[in-house]
């Protein structure tokens, strides 16, 4: 994959890159699968499992506060990209729209298309993880999740699942696609956390 799309990290970027990665000149897109098309006026964000069961609207979820994030973006296929802009909206003022119960540990994310991963919650309630809407300005496009994905930048990209449309709290881990067919269940990319064997 090393070539010119692909570069070694230097100088002040060597620490800033976890192990095994290099630097990604664009922003490659990762799907597995087709790439859905979703309208938001039929959208909808559900809420279930040990939770107060609750489905949003597009329109309720755009209540929602937004803000500008800056975050570096791993994927497990070794290449990153550092500094990717994005407007979203905070998991942790999502959460206040919210009712969890305290036996909740997990969480499976659930997306238009089938795509499923899991996270722990302390993992998914980090103050840096978002709802992104925007990349670089633009309304997020579909081949990169829009009109929503999450984005959790200290884990590897596949546990920012595009096109999210739903989180399944979980007193109990379960393994989302990835993580059943080999990946790790956390995927911590400083440690290096690929695959699960
Ligand atoms: N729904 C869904 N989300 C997904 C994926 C996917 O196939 N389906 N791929 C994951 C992987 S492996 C990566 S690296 C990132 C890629 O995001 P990008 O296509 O915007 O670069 O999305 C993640 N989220
Ligand atoms: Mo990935």
């Amino acid at each position: 994959m090393l070539g010119k799309f692909f570069q070694k990290p230097t100088g002040e970027n060597v620490n800033r890159v976890p192990p095994g990665q290099h630097l990604a000149s664009g922003f490659p897109v990762l799907t597995y699968g087709e790439t859905p098309q979703v309208n938001t006026d039929i959208w909808e964000f559900r809420v279930w499992g040990t939770a107060v069961p609750k489905v949003f609207t597009w329109e309720d979820f755009m209540t929602l506060p937004q803000s500008e994030f800056t975050a570096d973006f791993h994927c497990v296929t070794r290449w990153s990209k550092l500094d990717v802009k994005w407007t979203g909206i905070k998991v942790t003022d999502f959460m206040k729209a919210i009712e969890v119960e305290p036996l909740a540990k997990h969480v499976m994310e659930h997306c238009y298309g089938g795509y499923t991963t899991n996270i722990s919650i302390d993992d998914f309630l980090r103050e840096e993880n978002f709802f992104a809407l925007k990349l670089f300005g633009e309304p997020l496009s579909a081949e990169h999740g829009g009109p929503m994905r999450l984005v959790v930048p200290h884990l590897y990209a596949w546990k920012s699942a595009k096109w999210i449309n739903g989180l399944e709290f979980l007193a109990s881990e379960e393994l989302g696609f990835w993580e059943r067919n080999g990946y790790h269940r956390r995927g911590e990319p400083w440690a290096e956390e690929r695959y699960s064997y």
